[in-house]
């Protein structure tokens, strides 16, 4: 058996980590053969729930779970992790405007991002969930100097799987014959689920699918499913958001499949003419732990469109944090 590894997550006590916390226990993130120690941050008015998760944590008995840390201080929560899931995040409340959230997140990730640079494993892997997702992810890793700024990612693998399923739907296929989707850009309405390279069956999607399907019902479909599930469910996405981490950890770190890639928010290098330093999704694959953006896909004038207009959006909520940016 393999010596156990750090994983922390915070936002431990929340929805979401009710359902993520069990897969990485259980090896569905990191393999069956990595025992992980579980390292849970909460605020403290929610480290009493902390501590009922953490019961039954134990309870499941899980052979891989070599142990559990509760804490309200990053410094404890974050302490030699090998993997850190940032769940946790202030929600909008009633009145806020987009600006406050900002700053409001703005305030804890730059804590965070502090926190990981000072106590974390240097190979840290950093998957940023809670919204504003890709400007949190920003801000952590502009508050981490002495970390790779390639450690820090943030989540579209959730928008990626919407979209797969979507399409499955609509060319009568599964999941499992879809290769080579992509979302370009911000987690948020403005992403670009795009399907000009992706395939079905081998054949090419676009070929099989209307142009008005594409742009008018694919596109603000995926781009809305999360508001779509809120007003069915009357909560936001859990379980799907949960697998969806899962997927994108368990691929960063065992890899993507061969000759498929995958979705995944990182660190511009300014590929596709994309600002360096924005964290804009982006197909990716993986290996050995690492990733790469895909290089040479070509791109029309709709799909350069829809990238810039996410691209601006991103640009926008970094320079409504700027001055609160080291
Ligand atoms: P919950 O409100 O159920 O849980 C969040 C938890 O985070 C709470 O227990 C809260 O006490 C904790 N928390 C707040 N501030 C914290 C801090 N500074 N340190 C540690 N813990 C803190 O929300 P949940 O449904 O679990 O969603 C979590 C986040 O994921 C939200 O920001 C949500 O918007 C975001 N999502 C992101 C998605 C994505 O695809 N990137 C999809 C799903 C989800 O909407």
């Amino acid at each position: 058996m393999k010596a156990p590894v750090r994983v922390a997550v915070t936002g431990a006590a929340g929805q979401i980590s009710y359902s993520l916390l069990f897969r990485i226990a259980s090896g569905e993130m990191l393999g069956k053969d990595q025992p992980v120690i579980l390292q849970l941050l909460e605020i403290t008015p929610a480290l009493e729930a902390l501590n009922g998760v953490a019961m039954e944590l134990e309870d499941c008995a899980f052979p891989l779970l070599a142990g559990i840390v509760q804490s309200d201080d990053p410094n404890v929560a974050f302490k030699d992790a090998e993997y850190a899931l940032l769940v946790g995040a202030r929600p909008r409340g009633p009145g806020m405007e987009r600006k406050d959230l900002l700053e409001a997140n703005a305030a804890i990730f730059s804590a965070q991002g502090k926190a990981l640079n000072d106590v974390a494993a240097r190979s840290v892997k950093v998957l940023v969930v809670g919204n504003p997702a890709n400007t949190n992810a920003l801000i952590a890793q502009r508050n981490a100097p002495d970390l790779d700024p390639r450690n820090f990612t943030a989540m579209t693998r959730l928008d990626h799987n919407r979209a797969l399923s979507q399409l499955a739907g609509k060319t009568e296929s599964t999941v499992n014959d879809i290769t080579h989707m992509t979302i370009w850009g911000n987690h948020s309405s403005t992403q670009y689920p795009d399907l000009h390279k992706t395939q079905v069956k081998g054949a090419d999607a676009m070929g099989l699918i209307e142009q008005d399907w594409f742009e008018n019902d694919f596109i603000p479909t995926v781009q809305q499913r999360g508001a779509a599930i809120i007003k069915a469910r009357g909560a936001s996405s859990a379980a799907s958001a949960a697998n969806a981490a899962i997927d994108h950890m368990r691929d960063w770190a065992l890899g993507t499949a061969e000759g498929d890639w995958t979705s995944m928010a990182v660190y511009s290098d300014g590929s596709y003419g994309i600002q360096e330093g924005l964290i804009y999704s982006f197909p990716c694959t993986c290996k050995d732990g690492d990733w790469q953006i895909v290089q040479g896909v070509e791109l029309n004038e709709f799909s350069r469109a829809k990238m810039a207009a996410t691209e601006q959006e991103l640009a926008e909520e970094r320079d409504a944090v700027a001055h609160l940016l080291p």
